[in-house]
């Protein structure tokens, strides 16, 4: 069930976008075919406070409407404020043990990892998925670790084949299949939607090409 929602991850915040209104990306990612969200209201111009609730709940009530999983990236006390479907940390966050107290045993918990200890971690907590990269060069994070590539997918899928995985960082509709070849279940994807100039049509290559590429494997 969640390998299926996790196939074409889409995560924006509304410094992401192209398009002046960023909801209208997110609606247009959705009508695209996206089969789950992270809000990830991070970096300069970023919002906050209220502002940043208001958006949370506009993003969470387009997702509600195309069935989709709405997840908030870090900010635990925004996801429990508003009942978001779950929360996904990275390493530096809120530690993800403490996370899956707060939010509960059917919340979903994504959790970032970059080594096989890491990973071990994530399951012991009870990550309900992995996200792991910057798989290929990524320019919509300033802090970044180094390209990964998808050989530490490769290995800790075939390690560990219980936990879903989705591959992160530099994904296009022209080099996602190595990262699904690699044992992920789907990949997330940022600039190439929300910075797309028509992001219903590049949301849709993507599903399209997807559902090939699944369907083939
Ligand atoms: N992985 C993921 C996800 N989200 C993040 N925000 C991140 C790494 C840093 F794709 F959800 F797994
Ligand atoms: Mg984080």
């Amino acid at each position: 069930m969640i390998e299926k929602q996790l196939q074409l991850y889409f995560i924006m915040g509304s410094v992401n976008t192209r398009a002046s209104n960023p909801l209208d990306v997110l609606e247009s990612a959705l009508r695209g075919g996206v089969t789950c969200f992270q809000l990830r209201e991070k970096g300069p111009g970023a919002l906050v406070g209220d502002e940043k609730r208001a958006f949370a709940e506009a993003c969470q009530t387009l997702c509600h409407h195309h069935n989709v999983p709405f997840i908030v990236n870090d900010d635990v006390d925004l996801a429990i404020a508003i009942n978001a479907d779950g929360v996904h940390v990275g390493q530096d966050d809120e530690m993800a043990a403490a996370v899956r107290e707060r939010i509960g045993k059917d919340k979903i918990l994504g959790v970032s990892v970059h080594n096989e200890s890491e990973m071990l971690a994530a399951i012991e907590v009870g990550a309900n998925y992995v996200g792991m990269g910057p798989v290929y060069a990524t320019a919509s994070k300033a802090d970044a670790k180094p390209v990964s590539g998808t050989a530490f997918i490769q290995k800790m899928s075939s390690l560990y084949p219980t936990i879903p995985i989705v591959g992160i960082g530099g994904i296009t509709v022209a080099n996602f299949e190595p990262v699904l070849e690699a044992g992920a279940s789907g990949v997330s994807i940022i600039s190439a939607i929300a910075s797309a100039i028509y992001p219903y049509t590049a949301a849709r290559r993507f599903k399209i090409a997807i559902s090939k590429e699944v369907f083939s494997s």
